[in-house]
């Protein structure tokens, strides 16, 4: 089964998104998914002139050996750039060899361990009644799991406040934009807005909050005491993870499940995160962390541990990563939660798939392969526009973390 052609797609349906496609002789195509928001030209180089030409020939059924050729073979490890066009070779191979043996990927994966993937959605608002009045849209949706963020008083812009729709979308402008930070008036604002999330919808739904690693460990610490009595799902990246140590000091002091993980690019930015218990769920995901080959490893460490997962699931993960993804979660034993945010209608029509949200849950379809498709035809009327993610500044002009 030699691969026969591997060609990158960019495509800007209202975002950009690259995807690669390999074709093995005998005419069998797969996909995979390789943007990186902001940073997408990148990663397009990379794989037009230095993995592309490589794949010719060599045999699409030897993933696993495609991978250790792509990584090891390198020599320069890690980093976004090249873990994201090693996810797409490799996801394009695992559709390849699904659709070849006529399954599912989850059958090839091993198989369901569960009918359906618990989801959990964004509910935004400028201030705390606003997000109230979000958190009250998405139960009537029906989901069992929702991230709450809010604008804070006093600070302009602040992370994870949409633009009021359902499609949150923080990469805005060709240049970055700036957006505002106050780590004392988060400290005011957030624990005042599950307060109020519990009082108004009871303790029967899961609720989610990000940090966007904005806090340093003491206060990641405080604010998890803050919070303890309103019971969260888990707060995500309370404070950067470069150093992995800093989560022990958070960890010693409150009992909220913390979640870390989508700037993870391999099983060694989380390893000791993960054998020192210092996290509950593991946020890495199929296009961040070099595919459902190096995912695997990942979720099998963190099931040791007793670490679940918890896949990045933002917009600017085609739906490409999400289908893949959903397939990965149907067969992984120690599953958490898929994080789900919709695309807009249009992306939705370049990428025809086959899974669909239901009471809360993401149902994975049953085509052979990963189940996305993508219409090159209608991608092709969209094309690439330069869009990056804002910075964050504190009030005295200080880059602060985003
Ligand atoms: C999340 C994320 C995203 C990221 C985005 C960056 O938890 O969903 O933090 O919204 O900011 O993926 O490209
Ligand atoms: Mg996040």
């Amino acid at each position: 089964m030699k691969i026969k052609s591997a060609r990158v797609i960019v495509t800007c349906p209202g975002r950009n998104f690259v995807t690669l496609k390999i074709e093995v002789e005998g005419g069998l195509t797969g996909i995979g998914d390789a943007t990186l928001n902001g940073r997408e030209m990148a990663v397009v180089a990379y794989l037009q002139e230095h993995v592309c030409p490589a794949l010719i020939g060599m045999d699409a059924r030897r993933i696993e050996d495609i991978w250790q050729f792509l990584y090891r073979g390198a020599y320069w490890r890690r980093g976004p750039v090249t873990i994201r066009a090693i996810a797409a070779v490799d996801v394009a191979l695992w559709d390849i060899k699904a659709k070849a043996a006529g399954m599912p990927l989850y059958d090839l994966l091993g198989g369901k361990s569960r009918d359906r993937i618990m989801v959990y959605g964004h509910a935004n608002g400028a201030d705390i009644d606003e997000t109230v009045d979000a958190v009250g849209q998405y139960i009537a949706m029906g989901y069992k799991a929702i991230r709450a963020q809010t604008g804070i008083p006093g600070v302009e812009k602040t992370y994870g406040v949409g633009r009021g729709t359902m499609f949150y979308e923080p990469a805005d402008a060709a240049l970055p934009s700036v957006t505002g930070w106050d780590t004392r008036k988060a400290l005011n604002t957030i624990p005042r807005l599950f307060e109020r999330l519990r009082d108004t919808y009871g303790f029967d739904h899961h609720l989610l909050h990000d940090g966007h690693h904005r806090y340093t460990p003491q206060e990641a610490a405080h604010l998890g005491k803050l919070l303890e009595p309103f019971q969260l799902f888990w707060l995500e990246d309370c404070t950067p993870a470069e150093n992995q140590e800093a989560f022990k000091l958070v960890r010693q002091h409150t009992t909220t499940p913390l979640a870390v993980g989508e700037v993870f690019n391999t099983i060694w930015d989380c390893k000791d995160l993960i054998q020192h218990q210092l996290i509950d769920y593991i946020r890495t995901t199929i296009v961040g962390a070099g595919g459902v080959t190096h995912l695997r490893r990942i979720a099998d460490l963190a099931s040791l541990y007793q670490v679940r997962t918890g896949c990045h699931g933002a917009t600017d993960l085609s739906p490409v990563t999400m289908g893949t993804a959903l397939h990965f979660d149907s067969w992984v034993p120690n599953f958490g939660i898929q994080e789900y945010m919709r695309h807009t209608p249009e992306t939705d029509a370049v990428f025809p798939h086959d899974y669909r949200f239901e009471d809360g849950h993401m149902i994975v379809g049953e085509t052979a392969g990963h189940g996305v498709t993508i219409d090159e035809e209608l991608a092709a009327k969209y094309p690439y526009t330069p869009m990056q993610l804002p910075v964050a500044r504190l009030e005295d002009g200080t880059l602060w973390n985003w």
